[in-house]
């Protein structure tokens, strides 16, 4: 009788042993399936943070070439020749070499006192960070001032000294700015026109 118990139960567990393997190939996919589906979640929601970080970074890099330009103005009385061209207070400048060659001291003609306004993170030809695009080989010169998705910054200034600059965002609630510069670059997507991922220097 004691005999018989064991081998009803030892056929009972091979039977649930046969039932779990069967089982545990269907867990396994679907366990599967859950391990792609996390993944793929994790890498959009880190592409996510990782976007937003740069946005971050290249908003202050935006700032810092608003405040450069303001202590420009504050030491020499007016903005670069450049900025203050008839026009520019609509489309804008690009921070290119000529921006911040003055910028970094490096042009003594618009800034004789070689101070170096832009205290920016240097060189980078990568475009992963804010940087200059420094033109390789030419140690006499900078190059444009990139963000941290390698758009160039544009820049806005009062050149009429009215007080206030067009917004450049034709969907911005205000029409003018009470601002003296205005820097901004692209964003993103790369693309000026698209304004709801553009950086701004201001809020
Ligand atoms: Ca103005
Ligand atoms: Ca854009």
């Amino acid at each position: 009788m004691k005999d018989q118990t064991k081998i009803v139960s030892m056929e009972t567990r091979r039977k649930a042993g046969e039932g779990n393997a069967a089982f545990s190939l269907v867990e396994l996919l679907v366990v599967l399936v859950i391990v792609a589906t996390l993944a793929s979640v994790g890498f959009a929601v880190m592409t996510s943070v990782i976007v937003k970080a740069k946005m971050v970074s290249a908003q202050s890099g935006a700032v810092g070439l608003e405040n450069a330009l303001k202590h420009y103005v504050v030491d020499y009385g007016s903005f670069p020749a450049q900025l203050r061209a008839a026009g520019e207070e609509k489309e804008g400048v690009a921070a290119d070499v000529y921006l911040m060659d003055i910028l970094l001291g490096i042009n003594t003609i618009e800034n004789p006192r070689a101070i170096r306004y832009y205290d920016g993170k240097g060189a980078s030809n990568s475009g992963k960070g804010v940087g200059i695009l420094f033109d390789e080989g030419n140690q006499d010169s900078s190059g444009t001032l990139v963000d941290t998705f390698g758009g160039a910054y544009r820049v806005i200034v009062d050149s009429d000294g009215d007080g206030r600059v067009p917004n450049p965002d034709p969907d911005g609630k205000q029409q003018w700015l009470w601002q003296g510069v205005l820097v901004f670059s692209a964003g993103p997507d790369g693309d000026l026109e698209t304004w709801d991922d553009n950086i701004r220097s201001w809020k």
